[in-house]
């Protein structure tokens, strides 16, 4: 018998190109084989040009929101992205402290690539004081790291020692990505303190808009699967290359990593395979 998709939880903006945020993530959750669900933080309006504007949802929405798909569904994993404001972020602790909800991922979102800011400062203080705490692991990029550390973050031994001091501030593991990095590496701080490095070879690519949602969607989706950690860290940096590898353009900036790469290899998509149960 076919066992029932576990189901992910994504606390995301919704970017309309659907190169990040909620729709992305759930692509993203979908492409792993999980059922994603998700609950909106802040409308966008975007395309693959840039952010433009940003409307919050009111704070009391989304708790709705959350104790609704709380009560209805069996959530294995969450993922948190962009929350926008302190309010928003506030809500979604209060939310996290009583729901027990396991593998809580949290992606540090702080300002899109084009240099939007998506989360305010209030919003940033919320972030460190109290849902870092309650997150399973963290995925600052090199700059959220700097931000949230307030030291320079740069070179693998920076990422490293960010990662220590983010742990110290309450975080059970880290990962700090270095996408800017050649090789790209990614650097894991354990729970255990057990520090690894994941190198991939730089893609030489534009198609990248979003992948900070997809990896961390990633990670959230393995855990959701009962994988470790690292397993799930390994895997989600080889999904974000894939998909970034396997790009096109949808539109005319920062075109969007291809979350359902994987489907390429079903000539005749999806629905031939179901239908006649062969590839
Ligand atoms: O990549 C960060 C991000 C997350 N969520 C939303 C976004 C962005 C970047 O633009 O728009 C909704």
């Amino acid at each position: 018998m076919l066992q029932n998709p576990p189901v992910v939880l994504t606390i995301a903006g919704f970017d309309p190109s659907s190169g990040a945020g909620a729709t992305a993530d759930i692509k993203t959750i979908a492409a792993h084989g999980c059922y994603g669900v998700a609950a909106l933080t802040a409308l966008t309006v975007q395309s693959t040009a840039g952010v433009r504007r940003l409307e919050v949802v009111d704070p009391a929405l989304l708790r709705e929101t959350l104790d609704e798909l709380k009560q209805d569904t069996k959530i294995a994993a969450v993922h948190i992205g962009m929350l926008a404001s302190a309010a928003v972020a506030g809500t979604v602790a209060d939310f996290l402290e009583t729901a027990q909800l396991p593998c809580i991922v949290l992606d540090t979102v702080i300002q899109s690539s084009s240099g939007a800011t998506l989360l305010d400062d209030a919003g940033v203080t919320v972030l460190a004081d109290r849902l870092l705490p309650l997150a399973s692991v963290v995925t600052p990029n090199a700059y959220e790291a700097a931000v949230l550390t307030g030291v320079k973050v740069d070179t693998v031994d920076e990422m490293k020692q960010a990662a220590t001091q983010l742990k110290e501030m309450g975080a059970k593991a880290v990962v700090v990505t270095g996408g800017h990095l050649k090789p790209t590496t990614d650097v894991l701080l354990a729970s255990n303190d057990d520090c690894q490095t994941f190198k991939s070879e730089r893609v030489d690519s534009t198609f990248t808009h979003g992948t900070g949602c997809a990896f961390s969607s990633s990670i959230a989706s393995h855990l959701a699967l009962g994988r470790a950690l690292s397993e799930a860290v390994l895997l989600a940096k080889a999904y974000v290359t894939a998909a970034i590898a396997n790009g096109y353009p949808v539109g005319k900036g920062i075109n969007p990593v291809n979350h359902m790469y994987r489907m390429k290899n079903h000539p005749g998509g999806f629905a031939k395979r179901m239908t006649t149960g062969r590839d």
